[in-house]
């Protein structure tokens, strides 16, 4: 008989056990619905967690990192229905309209037979992002839905089955190629066409069969993407968030190697797979999985502190909330100011900015979206210097806009969005450094002179700028800054405090 101090032990224990376990099921799948709420908790050994520590630093992901402007394609057959069905107005997302109670399933699984966009013109599409100064695009080669833009040969629900026939995907790639704007593909897990997709676990024998039937089918589609585009740098996974997908931690582990062994540089962002322990984006360990952070949808970081170190791209939509073509945008309808400042945000925390657009269901871009991209491709044209190849500055945030610093120049960009009522701008560069040259991106020759900047006493890195006309769009101020001064004089400086 064991005496009552170890059983009170044995049962501390327990208790302990089970409070453990119950935080850890609770805890991890809460977490997993949050994954910007990073924790570094442990460093335990993972089979399928992270497997790199750190920002990827070769040249593909380097070119990834410098794009500051993408642009999204949400194109497929609930462009048709346009977020109406039988009159009715669908509140929801419009490529969400077949789970919606007011279009009848079959309905919308006949669509294909409609799809034949006779206005459909890739190359017009990718005049039009070149001139909006999109420098990627990621296009949904596959939405929730399941239809294809491309024909694939493991399924019938492609575009060769639809009275268009062609391959629109290979007119898009090959557009965008031509203008030199790199192609990443959308590839949704999630697939309402396939009969062995689920979102829950598979239980009986049956519903586990035919979801490795899936399994395979994922795979194979995913393998003829890369073989039959050649020219996509990466690919831009969603819908990944099942109980079902999530289980398959090893499964989507080695299909991410097979995928990255076919397409040396392969860029795959936090979305694709699970650890052991179900946690998607950031493993167990707190660390990134993939090779940026993929969970800024529709909406944006507000410190640096919140990007943790790591690449990351928001992707956007106009309206509140409509990826695929609504006929009726209902709501706040972002202006192109408004982008702007989105994307000047997104680049001086580090990030790539991505704004979609969903051409209807003859493949015309809507005009909403049309002037939306002129007016932001107009500002490009003068002040990109600002976004390409920037990133983060490192210099305290004002509250006037956004800094940005050309990782390949070390130029410094102030975009002001909100001039104060004073006129000033206030800037503080990097301690021990000064400013050399001060001048308007658009206007080299305006030079802002000593009358025009005011340099603090008490804090000899902080200066402030005196405009004297409100600009009546953002404006970009270029900085180079001096030098920083010697080591031995800043540690002098330091020791003095
Ligand atoms: O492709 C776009 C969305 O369709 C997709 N990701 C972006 C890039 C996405 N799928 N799911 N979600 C985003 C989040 C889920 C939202 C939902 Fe709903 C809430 C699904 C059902 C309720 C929104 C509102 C969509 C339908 C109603």
């Amino acid at each position: 008989m064991r005496p009552p101090c170890c059983e009170k032990n044995e049962n501390m224990k327990k208790l302990a056990y089970l409070t453990l376990f119950l935080c850890l099921e609770i805890y991890q799948p809460l977490m997993a619905q949050f994954p910007g709420a990073v924790e570094k908790r442990s460093s335990i050994t993972l089979k399928h967690g992270s497997h790199r520590l750190g920002k990827r630093t070769d040249a593909a992901m380097e070119t990834w990192r410098n794009y500051g402007l993408g642009q999204f394609i949400h194109w497929g057959l609930y462009a048709i229905p346009g977020g109406h069905w039988n009159g009715k107005y669908y509140a929801g997302a419009a490529e969400w309209i077949r789970s919606w109670e007011g279009m009848p399933k079959g309905d919308y699984d006949n669509l294909y037979k409609e799809f034949n966009p006779k206005q459909f013109d890739a190359k017009a599409w990718a005049a039009q992002a070149k001139q909006m100064g999109a420098r990627y695009v990621i296009i949904t080669t596959k939405h929730h839905d399941g239809f294809c833009i491309w024909p694939s040969k493991y399924t019938s629900y492609t575009i060769a089955n639809s009275p268009y026939r062609k391959d629109a995907l290979k007119e898009i790639v090959d557009a965008y190629d031509a203008e030199g704007i790199d192609v990443y593909l959308y590839f949704s897990i999630i697939d309402w066409n396939h009969k062995g997709y689920r979102s829950a676990s598979p239980q009986t024998i049956e519903e586990k069969r035919s979801y490795e039937e899936f399994k395979k089918f994922t795979a194979n589609q995913l393998k003829e993407l890369l073989v039959n585009y050649p020219s996509a740098k990466g690919l831009w996974f969603d819908g990944t968030w099942d109980k079902a997908w999530i289980e398959q931690t090893a499964f989507a582990d080695s299909l991410e190697t097979e995928l990255r062994a076919i397409r040396p540089g392969l860029i795959i962002g936090s979305r694709f797979r699970a650890d052991e322990f179900g946690r998607r984006h950031f493993d167990s360990n707190g660390d990134l999985m993939g090779d940026y952070e993929q969970g800024w949808e529709r909406k944006l970081p507000n410190t640096i502190e919140d990007v943790h170190g790591n690449d990351w791209d928001c992707v956007m939509t106009v309206p509140e909330n409509q990826w695929g073509y609504h006929s009726e945008w209902r709501g706040h309808v972002k202006t192109s100011v408004e982008l702007i400042e989105m994307m000047a945000k997104s680049v001086a925390l580090d990030g790539n900015f991505v704004l979609n657009f969903g051409p209807d269901g003859q493949g015309n871009i809507r005009p909403e979206e049309t002037k939306i991209a002129k007016e932001i491709g107009e500002w490009m044209k003068v002040n990109n210097e600002a976004i390409y190849d920037c990133g983060y500055a490192g210099l305290e945030k004002q509250d006037w806009g956004y800094i940005t610093k050309s990782r390949k120049t070390g130029k410094y960009y102030l975009i002001v969005f909100n001039l104060p009522v004073s006129g000033d701008l206030r800037i503080k560069v990097s301690p021990g450094s000064g400013i050399k040259k001060l001048y308007d991106l658009v206007e080299p020759k305006t030079v802002y002179n000593a009358e025009e900047i005011h340099r603090s006493k008490t804090e000899g890195n902080e200066y402030f700028i005196h405009l004297k006309d409100k600009p009546l769009e953002p404006k970009v101020i270029v900085l180079e800054s001096t030098e920083k001064e010697k080591d031995s004089e800043v540690l002098y400086e330091r020791a003095k405090t």
